[in-house]
């Protein structure tokens, strides 16, 4: 049984993964999705009830933890897994209408890493670097942008990543170089492909709600759609204790960093409403965000997730 008033460990994290694998065995499926690095296994949480099942059901994606230190980001996904599982009934239509594909620790090595050795460490620990360890996984292996023109590849490695492995943000060697960013791709294109219609991604700190793309200034086609969604999820959100989100496309109101996982869940993997949400705080405590906030953090963006979920439910 897992609490959200402090930071849990990786160990802990799966062991409540498993156990509610175990409890719920009608809705919950745990997925491993492959090894990290270190030879960590990676779970994806499947939610979804078979008792209303569909082919047509849509389903959505979303992931944590890609940068270690952002320990907000995990709790968050444990507790929406949570929420949706052991609360089933106070909102069934959420999962009897959706099916939820969640990887609560996408870098489950830089996560243990942060925990023992480095509280500020943010890439995994591939030690390809020379003297130094670690690739961005959000800024490198998906680099995934092949999807129309080499050319792109190239672009793509230039803004914001950085070239120097000793980097925080080192994009590593070529696209997808990494056994986590591979894992979570593969896992992407293979569950629910085709009707899923949303993913995010959860970062912090900023307190942004963001749209493709990261790459480039220009605008998806359909960014007003996107936007739409963002500002009626975070109006909710704003409503529960007035905290403020600001939305738009990630080179345009944060800055150009290429290879993000959301420009490729929506380029690459052609996920409509793909987004990268920095959750709180602005600064005062950043990365290290106190452990008091974790629950009013979750109750505020959950009202968001259902935002999302009642809008996705109902796309064709
Ligand atoms: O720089 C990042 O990877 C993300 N910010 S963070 O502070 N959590 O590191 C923002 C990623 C936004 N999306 C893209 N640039 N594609
Ligand atoms: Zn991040």
């Amino acid at each position: 049984k897992l609490n959200w008033t402090e930071y849990h460990d990786y160990t802990t994290i799966v062991l409540f993964l498993a156990e509610l694998a175990q409890n719920y065995p009608n809705i919950v499926t745990l997925i491993t999705i492959g090894k990290t690095h270190e030879n960590r296994e990676m779970y994806m949480v499947k939610i979804s009830n078979n008792q209303t099942a569909s082919a047509t059901k849509n389903a959505i994606i979303v992931d944590g933890g890609i940068h270690a230190r952002e320990w907000i980001s995990p709790a968050w996904n444990t507790w929406l897994i949570h929420e949706l599982v052991e609360n089933y009934a106070a909102h069934p239509q959420y999962v009897d209408n959706l099916d939820w594909f969640i990887l609560p620790v996408m870098n489950p090595d830089g996560y243990v890493y942060s925990f023992a050795d480095d509280r500020l460490w943010r890439k995994n620990r591939n030690p390809v670097n020379g003297p130094c360890v670690g690739i961005d996984l959000n800024l490198e292996p998906l680099i995934f942008f092949y999807f129309t023109f080499v050319i792109f590849l190239f672009a793509l490695t230039e803004g914001g990543a950085a070239g120097n492995g000793c980097d925080q943000t080192y994009h590593g060697p070529s696209a997808f170089s990494e056994d986590e960013s591979a894992n979570v791709r593969d896992a992407i294109l293979s569950v629910a492909n085709g009707r899923t219609k949303a993913y995010l991604t959860y970062h912090s700190y900023g307190q942004y709600w963001l749209t493709p793309w990261g790459y480039t200034a220009d605008l998806p086609e359909d960014y007003p759609q996107l936007f739409d969604l963002a500002q009626n999820a975070v109006n909710s959100l704003t409503a529960v204790y007035g905290t403020q989100y600001t939305i738009g496309s990630s080179t345009n109101v944060l800055y150009v960093a290429s290879g993000g996982s959301d420009d490729w869940a929506k380029g690459g993997a052609g996920i409509p409403y793909s987004y990268t949400v920095e959750l709180r705080d602005t600064g005062d405590f950043g990365f290290l965000l106190p452990a008091d906030q974790i629950i009013p953090n979750n109750l505020e963006m959950w009202e968001a997730m259902k935002v999302v979920a009642e809008y996705i439910t109902g796309l064709v």
